[in-house]
């Protein structure tokens, strides 16, 4: 956790850093163009390898960052249907995992929270766009229960809202959808094509 941290902080100083380099690049360069219009000074261009690398450089980080913040603790799951009933068992640990889970509309859905965490922050979760809230004790299950009718994203989260988990409810296309790109995954995999034979 502690790492993690480290790293954040040194990805949020590169990104500050290099908006502080590319900002004071830019207003030289917009200096340059004046001093060459007065004709005293002559503009010295940067070789173009430099540019683009310094560039790419760049994006990569901006990338980097994003991912970072984006996806890189994001863990998708799909709830598993018992007796028409979505179930998925979540850990709740310094947050919760899965962070992201994946139902169908108009079925029932049951959360089992397992509670990991003593810290009291985690005591509690919400699901304010379901009207649900749950007390979670300490190394034990506590059960969630509803039925999400409209596709869409929803949040869990603990009570004071620093933890968040996201619920994806799927409508009965987007669910055909996923299955049919499982499927094709599935069959170039089991099936990669032939090499094409060239006749004369
Ligand atoms: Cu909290």
């Amino acid at each position: 956790m502690l790492t993690r941290r480290k790293l954040l902080k040194a990805f949020v100083s590169l990104g500050l850093l290099l908006g502080v380099s590319i900002s004071s690049a830019a207003s030289a360069q917009a200096f340059e163009s004046v001093k060459e219009q007065t004709g005293q000074f002559r503009r010295i261009e940067q070789p173009l390898p430099l540019k683009v690398s310094v560039t790419l450089g760049g994006l990569g980080l901006i990338g980097l960052e994003l991912w970072w913040f984006q996806f890189s603790k994001t863990k998708a799951q799909q709830a598993r249907v018992r007796q028409d009933i979505q179930e998925i068992g979540v850990t709740v640990n310094g947050g919760y995992e899965p962070n992201r889970i994946v139902v169908q509309a108009g079925q029932t859905v049951r959360l089992n929270f397992f509670r990991k965490d003593p810290s009291s922050c985690l005591e509690k979760v919400l699901l304010p766009d379901f009207h649900r809230s749950a007390d979670l004790i300490l190394n034990q299950t506590t059960s969630v229960e509803f039925t999400p009718q409209q596709p869409g994203t929803y949040t869990f989260q603990c009570r004071m809202n620093m933890f968040r988990g996201v619920l994806v409810v799927q409508g009965a296309e987007q669910t055909a959808v996923t299955t049919e790109l499982v499927q094709m995954a599935q069959d170039a995999q089991t099936n990669p094509s032939e090499p094409v034979a060239i006749n004369d």
